[in-house]
């Protein structure tokens, strides 16, 4: 019987691993409904708003608000602005789904943004 219990309390253990393990990836979900294009200003050095989710086949447009320059760059090298002088534009159209996480190349603290793209 005591037997029974330990190896009860360690599949429930392990299952609470494993849901956990699953939901930190899919935490920063936003559940916001998917649109048809996406915006995003950079703007005081920071990406507005930091996650967009748009459906496969969509685009986002990158516009740099500030007089630094900056850049929109994929980790997974999916899209690369390049460097955006102030007042300009970067479009991308996504055609496969999935959550893009990408940064600025040029300031390290301009980090964790991200594109859900949903079928
Ligand atoms: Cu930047």
């Amino acid at each position: 019987m005591k037997k029974q219990l330990i190896y009860l309390s360690l599949i429930v253990f392990a299952g609470i691993l494993v849901m956990y393990g699953c939901s930190s990836n899919k935490a920063k979900v936003n559940p916001t409904p998917s649109s048809p294009a996406a915006t995003v200003s950079i703007q005081n050095f920071a990406f507005d708003p930091a996650t967009v989710t748009i459906k496969v086949g969509s685009s986002v447009t990158w516009t740099n608000m500030d007089t630094a320059p900056h850049t929109a760059t994929d980790l997974g090298n999916a899209f690369d602005s390049g460097s955006l002088a102030t007042g300009k534009t970067f479009n991308f159209t996504f055609n496969a789904a999935g959550t893009y996480t990408y940064h600025c190349l040029i300031h390290s603290m301009m980090k964790n943004a991200t594109v859900i793209v949903t079928n």
